[in-house]
């Protein structure tokens, strides 16, 4: 078992608590950090969770209304990060994350060189934070409702892509199980979350398949999605983000990684490997990371020129961890 006890303490401790989560919210950051707000709350806590950027609408349907604030409603004593692992995530609102004296961090990312937050539970080997967040209130005590229960199952199967990657283990399959008889409406959540595309979107996708290019003979697979894509598909920023996981399926690759534009000199990397830690290892070349085998950075630079820096490195990484894994093997 994980040790709670710091982060218990503190949360039964603090009167006013608020919540944050990484930007560019997906299934696990809007479950963990929505199913512990409704817990606090039920243990008579004041709680809002401080967004920074909006909630993506294919998410929407998991939040009960009240649950996000713009700005601090109040002055919390106690800050809680909730599946994000690096302070740099917390963009604008780092002056608030840090005006109380408290602070915890639940956390699944590969934590960086200076962990931040006064008590800390991070585990990189956990599938997804909704699951920390499952265990904490566990290990609380706390009322678990269907509306959490929800929450929870929703970020697990959001970040295990359905228990499809490689850290969805008897722990993952458990709380999975468990969650259900809490009433967790996996039916519901699966077809919402995992296969509920716009059409719009899907052209999107097909549009990045088409400019895919390998390199590394094969081992690597390189796309991007340009902002006058969504315009001319009428598609939303948020259909980029599945672009990723079809690059993934392609046989041959080991490392996937697609450039997502957000302005005229601004890309978000999204990278994918399958058994390596390439995906991290990538996107720490340009100043990122997070999981090893699921990273993402933020390159200032057009897309022409970050598809050639990122392939760039790509290269360099496939060919160099060959070159290693050849020479594991006696081959060199
Ligand atoms: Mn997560």
């Amino acid at each position: 078992m994980r040790d709670f006890s710091q982060i218990r303490e503190k949360l039964y401790a603090c009167e006013k608590a608020l919540i944050f989560t990484h930007t560019n919210m997906d299934g696990d950051a809007v479950g963990s950090s929505a199913a512990l707000c409704l817990a606090l709350r039920k243990l008579g806590k004041e709680c809002f969770i401080l967004k920074e950027d909006e909630l993506p609408g294919y998410l929407s349907f998991m939040v009960p209304e009240g649950l996000f604030a713009d700005e601090p409603p109040f002055a919390q004593d106690l800050s809680i990060a909730v599946d994000m692992g690096n302070d740099a995530r917390l963009e604008n609102r780092r002056e608030a994350f840090y005006a109380p004296k408290n602070s915890v961090c639940i956390d699944h990312h590969v934590p960086p060189q200076t962990p931040f937050a006064d008590a800390r539970v991070v585990d990189p080997r956990c599938c997804a934070a909704s699951l920390l967040v499952f265990e904490l209130l566990k290990d609380m005590g706390a009322e678990i409702d269907k509306d959490m229960a929800d929450l929870l199952y929703g970020g697990i199967i959001s970040d295990t892509g359905s228990f499809k990657y490689d850290k969805s283990g008897p722990d993952a399959h458990r709380a999975a199980a468990e969650l259900i008889e809490l009433g967790a409406d996996y039916e519901k959540l699966s077809v919402l979350l995992l296969d509920n595309r716009s059409l719009a979107g899907i052209r999107l996708e097909d549009r990045a398949m088409a400019r895919a290019a390998f390199v590394s003979g094969g081992k690597g697979i390189i796309s991007c999605v340009l902002l006058s894509d969504l315009e001319e598909l009428s598609a939303r920023p948020e259909d980029m983000e599945t672009v990723i996981d079809r690059l993934r399926s392609v046989e041959s690759a080991e490392l996937a990684a697609v450039l997502k534009q957000r302005g005229e000199r601004l890309c978000k990397l999204s990278a994918r490997s399958k058994q390596s830690c390439l995906a991290r290892a990538l996107c720490e070349c340009f100043g990122g990371g997070g999981h090893d085998k699921a990273s993402g950075a933020t390159l200032e630079m057009d897309p022409e020129s970050a598809l050639a820096a990122v392939s760039a490195k790509a290269e360099e990484l496939l060919s160099g961890s060959l070159a290693a894994s050849a020479g594991e093997r006696g081959l060199t």
